[in-house]
This record gives C-alpha cells, sequence and structure tokens, in this order.
C-alpha cells in the first residue's frame, strides 16, 4: 500500500506542488546521474518535467518543459537547474527556476519562463530577473494581487514583483530574525489571513523543515518550530511545499529513497499536515504509506 516515493521512474527532488483548476501540479528539479566529471557526487539537472494528478495516486508525467541548452542565459551544460516554483496569475502561468548564468564565474541567478497552460509549453524570457542573485524561487500571490518573491543567497530574501510577474517591483528585503541554520528552499502561503514561511534549518547535521509565521509577507516573522525532523537515512537536503486540496493540507518533501548510498539523488514524497486551532502546524512523521487510495485499499473497503 506504500505510495511514497510518488514518482517511481526517474529521480525528482525540491517538490513545489500547486492546485491549478482542481487539478495538482507537481514542479521538481530532476536529479540525473552526471553525465560529467565535476558532478558525479553533486547535484546534477539538465531539465525540468511537469507532473499531475487528481487522485494524488496515479500521476501524469508531461514531459520536459525546460532544458538548459534551450534558455538564452543560461551556461551551457552547466547542469544546475535547481529548485523550481509555478503560479498562476490572470490565466497565465509563470515558471521560476535558478540556473547558472552565462558568463559568470559561479553563482545563480533565477528566471521565469511563461505559459498559456500549467504543462506549457513555457517560454523563457531571455535574461535573469535583474537584481536576484540566489536559488530556490518562491513566488506567493496575495488575495490583493500583489505577489512577491522569495529566494535565498546569503540569507533569505523578498521582493515585490512588477504585475507582469517578470521583474522586481521594489528592493529586496533581507527576512531577519529565523535562527541561525536557515540555509535555503524557503516556501511561503497563507492561510486564514496569516503568512507561513517554511524553510529548511539546519538544527544539527541535516536540514529539518521548520516554519515561522506573520501578518505581513515580508515580515517580521516569528519563529514557530520544526515540521518534520532529520531524514532518518541521511538525506542531508529536504526541500518541500505545503497545499491545500478539497479540504486537506498536504506536504511535498525529498528523501534519498532510491539512491541511499548518494543523497543528491532525490525522490519526491507526500504526507498530510495538519493545523493546531491557532494557526501552529502539526509536526509531519515521514512515512512510505504517504497519501493517495491505492487499489487494495479499494478492495479492503469492497
Ligand atoms: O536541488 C538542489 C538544491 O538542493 C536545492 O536548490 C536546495 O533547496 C536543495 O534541495
Amino acid at each position: 500500500q506504500a505510495q511514497n516515493p510518488i514518482i517511481r521512474d526517474q529521480f525528482t527532488a525540491d517538490p513545489t506542488a500547486r492546485v491549478f483548476n482542481g487539478r495538482m501540479y507537481l514542479y521538481p528539479s530532476h536529479d540525473i546521474h552526471s553525465p560529467v566529471e565535476n558532478l558525479k557526487e553533486w547535484f546534477c539537472m539538465e531539465d525540468y518535467h511537469v507532473f499531475s494528478s487528481d487522485n494524488l495516486t496515479d500521476w501524469t508525467d508531461h514531459g520536459v518543459i525546460l532544458t538548459q541548452n534551450r534558455i538564452p542565459w543560461v551556461k551551457k551544460d552547466s547542469y544546475a537547474m535547481w529548485a523550481p516554483d509555478c503560479v498562476e496569475k490572470d490565466g497565465k502561468y509563470y515558471f521560476y527556476f535558478p540556473a547558472a548564468p552565462a558568463g559568470a564565474e559561479k553563482g545563480f541567478a533565477i528566471g521565469v519562463a511563461v505559459a498559456d497552460s500549467p504543462v506549457g509549453p513555457f517560454r523563457p524570457q531571455f535574461r535573469p530577473i535583474e537584481g536576484v542573485a540566489g536559488i530556490d524561487p518562491c513566488v506567493l500571490v496575495d488575495d490583493d494581487g500583489k505577489s512577491y518573491i522569495y529566494w535565498s543567497g546569503m540569507g533569505l530574501s523578498v521582493a515585490p514583483l512588477s504585475d507582469d510577474m517578470l521583474h522586481l517591483a521594489g528592493s529586496p528585503v533581507r527576512i531577519e530574525g529565523l535562527p541561525e541554520g536557515f540555509k535555503e528552499g524557503p516556501f511561503a502561503f497563507k492561510r486564514d489571513g496569516r503568512y507561513y514561511l517554511t524553510f529548511p534549518w539546519v538544527k544539527d547535521k541535516t536540514e529539518t523543515l521548520a516554519y515561522a509565521m506573520s501578518d505581513s509577507p515580508t515580515g517580521p516573522f516569528e519563529f514557530k518550530g520544526i515540521i518534520m525532523d532529520e531524514s532518518p537515512t541521511g538525506c542531508w537536503t529536504n526541500h518541500h511545499s505545503l497545499v491545500e486540496k478539497d479540504g486537506q493540507w498536504y506536504l511535498f518533501y525529498h528523501h534519498n529513497d532510491y539512491s541511499p548510498d548518494m543523497d543528491k539523488r532525490r525522490s519526491v514524497r507526500i504526507d498530510t499536515v495538519g493545523f493546531n486551532s491557532d494557526g501552529t502546524i502539526r509536526k509531519v512523521t515521514p512515512t512510505l504509506r504517504g497519501v493517495g487510495v491505492c487499489l487494495s485499499l479499494i478492495h479492503i473497503s469492497e
């Protein structure tokens, strides 16, 4: 009856899940066995796939939506297509992704690709977003129509996005007040009028998932604690998103189930997550059971 990991024919990591038109869409990064010597023991990602599901059990792979060497500003064969996000605004879908920019010795920039459907085709912009240097973009589209982009790089930053979602509409602000040990992978969402900032947090050896809350999308945020403990299998990273579908909240995250000896080849999992009446998040225990109905359970209930 195990449903985790949810994608079983390829590695998937850094899952951002979004509900568009009642269907769950999953935008992960795509770990591969490295074709280049210098990334044999490191993250190696060439492209992005998008997956979707109605029941969180049966997933459709819609194929490659972006690949590194077809994006004008990305350094050729850099294999650094790290954690992405995708949001919808006014019927258009905006896919945000970090990558190594051509012409730079090191570092990351964040680009946008735009589509009319959640599965593409996505058209990348010619240049990355000016004023953003870092990884792991997350975009929050607020109820008043304003959008904010969060990213990590020398700490955690947030900036308003322009109405067309392609540029910064103000200077980035550093989010303060998080405990030491914040590294990467911020995910922001709003629930019952409160803003949540969830993030991987190295409290001891590897990344836990933790969170903070605020009354404003740009903070100040108050640290609230841990959502998920360190991976029991020693996967150094964890990267996640929280999303509501049909009244149930889900935590998408990754472990290294299919690569126990090398934690840079990861696999996406889902477990349910709940909230207390004061809005705080209940801690999640990772399971192999996961979520979604599987055939054997249907037979039992019949
Ligand atoms: O997947 C590459 C990097 O590992 C991501 O950008 C981080 O969040 C971590 O999961």
